[in-house]
């Protein structure tokens, strides 16, 4: 069997954390009306504005181009660019969301991938949705969790898509009343996932080595590995010292004005490397 650390630490490129950009769009004044399950209270604009800088200075910190795209106020929940794309290095998959809300947000990034990538799809039947926060790429497969956000036709569809480039697809669950897949899952490295216990005890990631986030501080599995980095949720310290004790180099960015949106740090970006 292939041992990915091994490989990892000899230098190979790992397509499913190594990336030379990111998109990411600033929050908008009307942030403050975005989506949320249970409302906590307004997020504190200038707040989030400057957690959104620090998780920007950190992609940039490992030498990737970020593409900063302006605010739209027209969308309350527009600075979640990842629900909006599926990026891989063949091409680029405009998704379907399924908070009526955020359906033009797929459109108002579709130029922005266009720009990068030669090959630009879309998932588009209309009774289809799929929001990419449901979707998490490991180096070998795509895992896509139905959810209120992604439907079975979405994931068909993506499917067929992916498929053209030679990629696997397995279609799992996202907990009930939990938004999205990644909202309790992360990739750390090609065969490492940090989830919460009650994700990983679907099963859905045997033949993977998992670390649980700490027993109340589920919240924090929603991290991003992006390059030689993990950016994790501030707050969440025996998960960050887990990850730490595991040999990740970890960088806290503060989360909680997002939080309130039910957003973390994988929704701030769309991460990838173009080679179409
Ligand atoms: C929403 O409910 O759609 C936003 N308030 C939060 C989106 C978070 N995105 C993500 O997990 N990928």
């Amino acid at each position: 069997m292939l041992d990915w650390r091994d490989a990892e630490l000899k230098g190979v490129v790992m397509r499913s954390f190594s990336y030379t950009h990111a998109i990411t769009r600033q929050p908008p004044a009307s942030a403050i009306h975005g989506l949320r399950a249970v409302d906590t209270g307004a997020p504190d604009l200038a707040r989030m504005r400057a957690h959104h800088a620090d998780y920007i200075a950190a992609l940039k910190s490992t030498g990737a181009t970020v593409v900063e795209l302006p605010a739209l106020e027209a969308f309350p929940d527009s600075l979640f660019v990842e629900d909006t794309a599926l990026c891989l290095p063949e091409g680029a998959v405009v998704m379907r969301p399924g908070a009526p809300s955020r359906l033009g947000e797929a459109a108002e990034m579709a130029p922005h991938l266009r720009a990068l990538y030669a090959d630009v799809r879309a998932v588009t039947g209309a009774e289809n949705f799929i929001e990419a926060g449901d979707i998490l790429t490991t180096e070998t497969e795509i895992l896509v969790g139905r959810s209120a956000r992604s439907n079975a036709g979405g994931i068909a569809e993506l499917a067929g898509i992916v498929a053209d480039w030679g990629y696997g697809l397995r279609e799992v669950h996202t907990p009930p009343g939990v938004l999205h897949f990644k909202t309790d899952c992360s990739l750390l490295d090609a065969d490492t996932i940090l989830a919460t216990e009650r994700l990983s005890a679907s099963g859905c990631f045997k033949g993977y080595r998992v670390i649980h986030t700490a027993a109340g501080e589920e919240a924090s599995a929603n991290a991003i590995r992006f390059n030689d980095l993990v950016l994790f949720p501030a707050g969440f310290p025996q998960t960050r010292d887990a990850l730490v004790a595991a040999g990740y180099r970890v960088q806290e960015i503060g989360n909680s004005e997002c939080a309130k949106l039910d957003g973390g740090m994988s929704c701030l970006s769309l991460r990838f490397t173009p080679c179409g």
